[in-house]
């Protein structure tokens, strides 16, 4: 089991932030085994003192910031660093603050020391991850720390995603040392910090984790909460659940319970209601005695009223049918790779709104907790993906994979389990599903996630053949993606009424469970234009989602309980000669101009909005 509860970082009147977005100091480390600044221990001085180094922002990818090949494609360490000043009240010792050093996520695998004392060190990008450095901040009286933040981007077989790496030794055919990443996921594998790192100041005793779960019984919303507090035996507490406006509407003073809500505004999804996403507030504060010392801690948890049950045939989501018409995305974009940007995150949301977009599939790893947030505040509901892609190789089914996976599940639903956005857990991306390990696989990762959350569905989303499928009788919803007469039958969209009734009538009798579309699509090169349609125009894209929604509209009626367009926007890959410049298939560009499609989908999701609404 982890450690922590790792509560999203919120800032309240017992707790204190200092983030440390901005300009750190960076080095690639080039070296032939890519092991200089360990050999030379660069976290013990100044990262200037052990040599050149260049300006790097933080949260970003450090791939695209440069003009430097080497540094786009780089594998191996990175090496970033900052100073920081520690207010003053943070050093003092007793009854002084817990302090954090908490990082929102970095890829791949990250080394963490301050003032050159290891910290932590962490596995996994997508993911938050912290170390509590409170001795070390209270026994140096510096005012200042130096933060040194190790990234390697490199992955292994037994790595979320996977990769591996090939050696080209032939110098008559490749250059020395020439080395090459092999990836089986279809998005460039940006590296470096790509969520903020902030400074995080609690109290020594303190509210370490809460869970939240909804029902609803009549008109009477019912919150279960459970608080656990760190740092002291001896706490009390109050819990106190405010809505929109800040009245109180139930209270508790136990560390776990239930609180009653007469007359419940619940949480909606988008365009299912006048005033979708409305959020309750629960106040947790709790005073604690530990020593000489009386400590108090105040956190703030958004509380969404909901429930979701699926059927054989149906998702419900507060019993009410609910039908799945939105996108799947990537945290991608112009210079900033995989790094967060709110004037982004701000722009998809408005154009999710635009597009009567009411949810999405984090594909192919979580995204990040500022967009989550927004999910929950919005209404847009949210298949949450762990970055289980690309899971190809046997080698990727075994013991190592395995237990991995199940700490990257852990991690992903203790920090998202609380969201009401989040309706389903997902935790794998088209694997080798066909491959015998894959049943026992399967069986364990989505029974130990359902065992962390028994109040949502899990799925993993495949592209194997319906009889051959070992994790699909696990699933809770079968979720497929097809390419119909783009991979095969490349230009025929003649075929794809047929094949996609074949497709949904073959899962649906095979399993009897509802069904999603979870990836449809087509590449377009914006700006070709073809009639009769060729493949890469515009007209091409459309004509294909046209087939598709026919057969949609008919099976919606039936088990059909969504679709999910890919992609919502152009993305970064590797180079290939399928990618002109990345994937094509999103409705806007990568620069978020909509494409012919775009107004395609805008019509009919807002037509089924209006419809299911
Ligand atoms: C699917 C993958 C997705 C790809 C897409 C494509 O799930 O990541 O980008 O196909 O080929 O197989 O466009």
């Amino acid at each position: 089991a982890l450690k922590g509860g790792m509560l999203t970082p919120r800032e309240t009147p017992t707790r204190e932030l200092k983030e440390l977005s901005g300009v750190w100091k960076f080095r690639a480390d080039f070296s032939p085994n890519r092991k200089r600044g360990f050999e030379e221990q660069w976290y013990k001085r100044r990262l200037e003192e052990s040599g050149p180094v260049i300006d790097m922002p933080v949260p970003a990818s450090f791939n695209d910031i440069t003009q430097d090949v080497q540094l786009r494609d780089f594998i191996g360490w990175v090496w970033y660093e900052r100073e920081a000043s520690i207010p003053h009240h943070w050093t003092l010792r007793d009854p002084g603050p817990r302090v954090l050093l908490r990082v929102g996520s970095a890829h791949y695998y990250s080394v963490v020391w301050v003032n050159g004392v290891l910290v932590t060190q962490h596995e996994g990008g997508h993911l938050p991850f912290e170390a509590d450095i409170t001795s070390l901040v209270q026994s140096d009286p510096s005012p200042s720390c130096r933060i040194t933040i190790a990234v390697n981007n490199t992955l292994s077989l037994h790595s979320l995603p996977p990769g591996t790496v090939t050696y080209n030794p032939d110098t008559s055919r490749y250059p020395p040392g020439y080395f090459v990443q092999n990836i089986d996921f279809d998005f460039f594998n940006y590296a470096g910090i790509h969520r903020p790192v902030i400074l995080y100041a609690t109290p020594k005793a303190y509210i370490d984790d809460i869970t939240v779960t909804t029902k609803i019984n009549e008109n009477i919303g019912l919150v279960l909460y459970n608080v656990s507090i760190e740092g002291s035996t001896e706490a009390t507490m109050t819990v106190t659940l405010c809505d929109k406006k800040g009245n109180s509407v139930a209270t508790g003073s136990t560390s776990s319970g239930a609180l009653k809500v007469p007359d419940a505004n619940l949480w909606w999804p988008y365009l299912m209601h006048k005033d979708p996403g409305y959020l309750y507030t629960l106040e947790v504060h709790m005073k604690a005695k530990s020593h000489l010392y009386i400590f108090e801690d105040q956190y703030t948890l958004p509380v969404g009223i909901r429930t979701v049950r699926v059927t054989e045939n149906e998702f419900l989501i507060n019993e009410k049918q609910f039908y799945f018409h939105g996108v799947n995305k990537h945290e991608d974009s112009d210079i900033r790779g995989k790094g967060l940007d709110w004037p982004l995150i701000i722009k998809d949301f408005n154009l999710l709104h635009w597009l009567g977009a009411n949810s999405f599939r984090t594909s192919h790893y979580p995204y990040s907790e500022e967009i989550m947030d927004l999910c929950d505040k919005y209404g847009i509901v949210v298949i949450d993906e762990s970055p289980g892609v690309g899971i190809k190789q046997v080698e990727s089914f075994d013991n190592q994979s395995l237990s991995h996976h199940l700490v990257v599940m852990e991690e992903l639903v203790r920090r998202d389990k609380n969201r009401p956005s989040v309706v389903m857990w997902s935790v794998a991306n088209e694997p080798a599903s066909e491959l015998p390990p894959a049943g026992y696989y399967f069986k364990t990762v989505i029974t130990h996630t359902k065992a962390l959350d028994p109040a949502r569905p899990v799925t993993f989303v495949s592209n194997s053949h319906f009889a051959r499928d070992k994790g699909a009788p696990y699933v809770d919803v079968i979720c497929v993606n097809s390419y119909f007469s783009w991979y095969h039958d490349s230009g025929h969209l003649e075929v794809i009424q047929i094949q996609l009734n074949t497709q949904f009538e073959d899962w649906y009798k095979t399993y009897h469970k509802p069904i999603i579309q979870s990836e449809y699509g087509a590449d377009v090169v914006p700006g070709l234009h073809s009639d009769p349609p060729l493949m890469f125009t515009e007209e091409y894209q459309k004509a294909v989602m046209q087939e598709y929604h026919a057969v949609f509209d008919v099976k919606r009626k039936e088990y059909v309980i969504g679709e999910l367009i890919w992609n919502f926007a152009d993305f970064m890959t590797v180079q290939s000669t399928t990618r002109v410049v990345g994937n094509k298939k999103g409705i806007f560009t990568r620069q978020r101009q909509p494409k012919a499609g775009a107004f395609i989908l805008r019509d009919r999701y807002w037509n089924l909005a209006n419809e299911t609404g």
